[in-house]
């Protein structure tokens, strides 16, 4: 029986495949997996969650982004806050379980300095209605052209290393808009000796992957249940305005360990489902992942 290619899986795939041509590290992390028998082809990977990153100014934010998954089935869950990082963040559990979680986290724009907001303003007035409205969501090509299109202008170099100096986010968004920041390999159900994320990491290591080392290499929420690493972004060659090029942090890629709930925990192995792991995010763990585009981990050797 052929499976109907949904609108969802239009726009999951078209966000993978621009992801995988802008991150080198995705095929070369897959290559590697392939290579250690960890699975037999890409397809075998789980992946754990999705994320995109958004300003929060008028008719754009979260408040424009999430209808697009809203539609396709997807549920709003809980609500994180980094206060350093002038953040806020959901993430939205999928209508099937094939499909990846999603985090969406939005600038604050109102608590950046007033040069900060005059900057990010001068692009965003550009868009004067919901995008997400205008479009015919049902149209999964519709909507993955728009996830890779322009919302407002190229910036300029100086607008973009002005931004960068007070907020790494905001830089990162103003350039990359909503091109996928992450995709996220489940570690839990991988052969032993590839199946914690510590043993991820080791594995990531020696085939010379450089890992987000912010607040320790691995990032583990207060329950134990949910551990999480990533690499640090890879650099792209960003067109400015006027044609200036500059390297600037694309996307990277995460991983994640969701253990299974200490009251499963007598469960045989082959009978433990998603439902039985930890599900959710935890905000310690995400405000240090943000730091795998900022230039104190892209900086490193
Ligand atoms: C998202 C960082 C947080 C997680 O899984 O907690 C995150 C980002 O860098 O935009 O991905
Ligand atoms: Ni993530």
């Amino acid at each position: 029986m052929n499976t109907p290619i949904t609108p969802l899986d239009t726009v999951m795939h078209g966000l993978m495949s621009r992801y995988q041509e802008r991150v080198p590290d995705v095929m070369a992390i897959i290559q590697a997996m392939i290579s250690e028998g960890m699975i037999d082809k890409p397809e075998d990977i789980e992946n754990d969650h999705i994320a995109f990153r958004t300003l929060g100014v008028p008719h754009l934010g979260i408040a424009s982004f999430e209808k697009i998954f809203l539609h396709y089935g997807y549920r709003k869950r809980d609500y994180y806050h980094f206060e350093g990082k002038k953040l806020d963040a959901y993430w939205f559990s999928p209508p099937e379980p094939h499909y990846p979680r999603i985090f969406v986290s939005e600038l604050r724009v109102g608590d950046l300095s007033e040069e900060a907001q005059r900057i990010i303003h001068s692009y965003t007035r550009e868009v004067t209605s919901d995008p997400v409205d205008s479009l015919d969501l049902d149209n999964g090509a519709e909507v993955d052209a728009f996830l890779h299109q322009p919302l407002w202008r190229t910036p300029t170099l100086s607008d973009y290393q002005t931004l960068l100096k007070e907020s790494e986010y905001a830089a990162w968004v103003i350039y990359n808009r909503y091109y996928l920041n992450h995709f996220t390999i489940s570690v839990h159900n991988l052969p032993a000796g590839f199946n914690t994320v510590a043993e991820f990491n080791a594995f990531l290591e020696r085939h010379g992957f450089k890992l987000n080392d912010s607040g320790g290499k691995i990032k583990e929420s207060p329950d134990g249940g949910l551990l999480q690493s990533s690499t640090v972004a890879q650099m792209i060659e960003a067109e400015f305005d006027e044609g200036r090029k500059h390297t600037i942090s694309g996307s990277y890629v995460e991983f994640a360990e969701r253990r299974v709930l200490p009251e499963f925990a007598d469960l045989p192995a082959d009978q433990i489902q998603h439902k039985h792991r930890r599900d959710g995010f935890e905000a310690g763990n995400a405000d240090k992942i943000f730091e795998s585009t900022y230039t104190t981990q892209t900086g490193k050797n």
